[in-house]
């Protein structure tokens, strides 16, 4: 009786202190307007020179993306949204990707070139590729009367050559088998010559699909790959402003392959922390190989349960916690987008990203106290691959700026000290880390003519590259680097091992013996994450992890 009065006084003292200190948040959509891109993007198809290309073939058009400048441009101000963009059609007819550039404020003017490269496949496309399997003689009637079920396997693209020696654009799809005794298998559809590819060990190389399975069901709902979608983000209290920064949506990030929920320009009371935060770079490699090694994309959005009000493009403001995979164990949802909301004195920015049947939440909490604990998580749907034991790589991208881009200088922190009696020593050249949980390892990044600064703090879950038992797969824990506009990721765009396609982050070729004491920095940040899911309790559907990053001398 005694414990149950001291909780409910607990709990009003609580509500108390969090009317008076309530979190404000303002959100400002930033262009551009999503009428202006549907517009575009629907004229395209009739422009003169995209329609030579296409010109009586089989197309579809795969994405529609803003382009921000490349190299980045620091010394730009903060303006409106850029108005480059680039749209990318498959023509099937010729087994070719068309790319089309160019400028919202300058319709008139595209530049077409074509491409051999691969393009990742959207949900539309999935689709397509499912429909065309219905027509096949041996799976296309257990498909239609619902004895097997499509799901989106990994790798999402099948190896297929053509007699000229080229990759026939095959689309990879499950086949999972409900209320019957047919055969789980990963088969590919080739939407060039219009056919089914199946595997004698029932799944392409590299991939798995067996009786056993493990995960939620995949629920097919819609997801988002390419869309315009960013908002300003202010947040105060009792009229001070707390937090200023530009959130990008998943499907608008930045990156060769995406980056999850990137954020940008971010100020804490006023003043500059991060130019840019974000994942450019996530793989997972299994033990024994069982399946991949793959490389990921954060760039495509699934579905969450989010009730809100829809702020801007793939923004929804919501009163209470959205709730994710993790939350519920279910792969459905009612909306995709990044989810906004205050939780007690944080704000969180999350999203449910997909790649095949990953699901990956990338997630941001900001503090009034000023404390980011930026955070990724790992679950996946039910299939064949994930009942091995194996391990997820995040790798983070902190554009520190702190002040400002230059005069800034990263200190580590050692308990017991590496040499001497110094606890603090300064990292002078670019260098590669590794985290030392014994020794407390932490580093500072700070302004070196103000003082202030961020540290960042491991977080218990984030593994050490060296004792992961893929190692050394994972290549390093932190690369400590100086900033330069053309090193936002390292540039891989292929999803499994083999064929000249390394998954493995390539971070170590940017530390090349540059000067970073009082420079503009960069800190890459890898997490190392085991996931057995034969070991996960009930309830249980992932992990997460992610470091935290600390104000000192605000
Ligand atoms: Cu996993």
């Amino acid at each position: 009786m005694k414990k149950k009065t001291s909780k409910a006084t607990r709990s009003r003292k609580a509500s108390a202190e969090d009317t008076r200190q309530e979190l404000k948040l303002k959100i400002e959509a930033r262009g551009p307007d999503p009428g202006r891109i549907e517009t575009a993007s629907r004229a395209l198809a009739d422009h003169p020179l995209v329609r030579e290309s296409l010109a009586r073939t089989r197309s579809r058009l795969l994405s529609f993306e803003m382009l921000e400048p490349d190299p980045e441009n620091k010394t730009a101000r903060a303006g409106p949204a850029p108005s480059a963009y680039r749209a990318t059609f498959y023509d099937y007819t010729n087994n070719r990707a068309i790319l089309v550039d160019g400028d919202l404020d300058q319709p008139k003017r595209v530049r077409v070139s074509e491409s051999g490269s691969q393009p990742l496949p959207t949900y539309e496309e999935f689709a397509e590729a499912v429909k065309l399997l219905m027509k096949d003689e041996k799976v296309g009637a257990a498909l239609r009367d619902g004895q097997l079920k499509a799901y989106r396997p990994m790798p999402p693209l099948i190896d297929v050559e053509s007699a000229e020696g080229r990759h026939e654009r095959t689309i990879g799809v499950g086949l999972f088998p409900v209320k019957s005794d047919a055969r789980h298998e990963i088969v590919g559809s080739n939407l060039i010559q219009q056919g089914v590819v199946r595997f004698d060990e029932g799944a392409p190389g590299r991939s798995s699909a067996i009786e056993g399975v493990c995960g939620p069901d995949y629920v097919q709902q819609p997801t988002t790959s390419s869309a315009a979608g960013q908002v300003w983000i202010t947040v105060s209290q009792g009229g001070t402003v707390l937090w200023k920064f530009l959130a990008v949506r998943p499907a608008a990030s930045s990156g060769t392959r995406g980056s999850g929920v990137e954020l940008r320009f971010v100020d804490y009371r006023g003043k500059r922390v991060l130019y840019r935060a974000h994942v450019p770079i996530l793989n997972v490699r299994y033990d024994n190989d069982a399946c991949g090694p793959y490389r990921d994309w954060q760039n495509e959005e699934g579905m969450i349960q989010a009730n809100g009000v829809d702020v801007a493009p793939g923004f929804r403001l919501c009163p209470t916690p959205a709730k994710t995979i993790f939350d519920t164990g279910s792969d459905a949802g009612n909306f995709g987008g990044v989810a906004i909301y205050v939780q007690g004195q944080e704000v969180v920015l999350v999203c449910e990203m997909e790649a095949g049947w990953y699901r990956y939440i990338s997630e941001w909490r900001l503090h009034a106290n000023g404390r980011i604990r930026p955070r990724f998580g790992f679950s996946a749907v039910q299939n064949s691959c994930v009942c091995n034991v194996h391990h997820h790589h995040p790798y983070w991208r902190f554009d520190f700026d702190i002040r400002t881009a230059g005069h800034n200088r990263v200190r580590e922190f050692n308990d017991p000290p590496l040499v001497g009696r110094s606890k603090w020593h300064t990292k002078s050249f670019e260098i590669r880390r590794p985290r030392n949980p014994a020794r407390k390892r932490k580093w500072r990044v700070e302004n070196t003519v103000t003082g202030e600064g961020y540290e960042i703090i491991p977080g218990p879950d984030d593994g050490v590259a060296t004792t992961s038992p893929d190692w050394p797969y994972g290549r390093g824990d932190v690369w400590i680097l100086r900033y330069h506009g053309n090193e936002l990721d390292d540039g891989v765009n292929c999803t499994t091992g083999g064929f000249g396609c390394v998954t493995e982050a390539n971070l170590d070729g940017f530390v090349n013996g540059e000067a970073i004491s009082d420079h503009d920095v960069v800190i890459w940040y890898a997490g190392h994450v085991t996931h057995d899911v034969a070991h996960e309790e009930p309830g249980e559907f992932g992990h997460i992890c992610g470091p935290d990053l600390k104000p000192v001398n605000w």
